[in-house]
C-alpha cells in the first residue's frame, strides 16, 4: 500500500482530490496533512508552490507529499485576485468580487492550479487551468471559495451548481491532479 500526504487546510480541495484518487489510484492512501504552509508573496503560483514545498520538506522532514496553490484570475481586474485569492476570499469574499465586477462587460476569468509534488529529494510541478466567466450573481451551494460565481466555458452552471465529479472533469485542480496521477502511475509501475 502506497501512502502520500496532501498538505492543505482546505477541506473542499481535499474532497475533490480524494474523489479523483479513489477512482484512479484506489490502492493509494491519501492523507490530509494540515501543516503550516508558509507562503512567499509572488505574482507566480509556481514560485509560491515551490517555496512552500521546500519549507515543508525541511520543517516536517517528509518527502512523499504534495501541495497545491490555486487562484482566480479576472481579466477585467488585470488578473486580480490571482495569487492573493485566499486572502481576498477571506476579506471581501464573493460579494466583494461581484461588487468590483458590477457593470463590467468583460467577465472573462480563469482558475489556475499548480501542484508541487515532493518525492525522493526532487520536486515536480503540475499545472491546470480552466477558462470561464464571472457570473452576474452567486449561484449554487456546492464546492467552496469562488465556486458560486465561476461559470466554466461550455456550461451555463457555476461550479457551485455542479457535483464534485462534474467540477473535477472541467476544473484547474482536476486537470493538474490527473497529470500528477499519470506521473505516479509511471514512477510506481
Ligand atoms: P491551502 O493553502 O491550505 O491548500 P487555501 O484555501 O489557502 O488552502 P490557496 O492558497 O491555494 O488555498 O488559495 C486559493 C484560494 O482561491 C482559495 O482559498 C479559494 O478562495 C480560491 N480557489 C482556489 N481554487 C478554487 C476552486 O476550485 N473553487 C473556488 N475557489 C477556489
Amino acid at each position: 500500500m502506497k501512502r502520500i500526504f496532501f498538505i492543505t487546510s482546505n477541506v473542499g480541495k481535499f474532497k475533490e482530490v480524494v474523489d479523483i484518487f479513489k477512482k484512479n489510484l484506489p490502492d493509494v492512501i491519501l492523507e490530509m496533512y494540515p501543516a503550516e504552509k508558509l507562503e512567499i508573496q509572488s505574482s507566480e503560483l509556481e514560485k509560491i508552490a515551490l517555496f512552500s514545498a521546500r519549507y515543508i520538506r525541511e520543517k516536517e522532514k517528509i518527502d512523499n507529499f504534495f501541495i497545491e496553490d490555486a487562484g482566480l484570475f479576472i481579466n477585467a481586474l488585470k488578473g486580480f485576485p490571482g495569487p492573493y485569492s485566499s486572502y481576498v476570499y477571506k476579506t471581501i469574499g464573493v460579494d466583494g468580487i461581484l461588487r468590483l465586477m458590477k457593470n463590467v462587460k468583460d467577465r472573462r476569468a480563469f482558475f489556475r492550479a499548480v501542484i508541487a509534488f515532493c518525492w525522493k529529494g526532487d520536486i515536480y510541478l503540475f499545472t491546470g487551468v480552466v477558462h470561464g466567466r464571472i457570473a452576474e450573481e452567486a449561484r449554487g451551494t456546492q464546492g467552496f471559495g469562488f465556486d458560486p460565481i465561476f461559470i466554466p466555458n461550455g456550461d451555463n452552471r457555476t461550479f457551485a451548481e455542479m457535483t464534485i465529479e462534474e467540477k473535477n472533469k472541467l476544473s484547474h485542480r482536476g486537470k493538474a491532479i490527473r497529470k500528477l496521477i499519470n506521473f505516479l502511475k509511471l514512477i510506481w509501475a
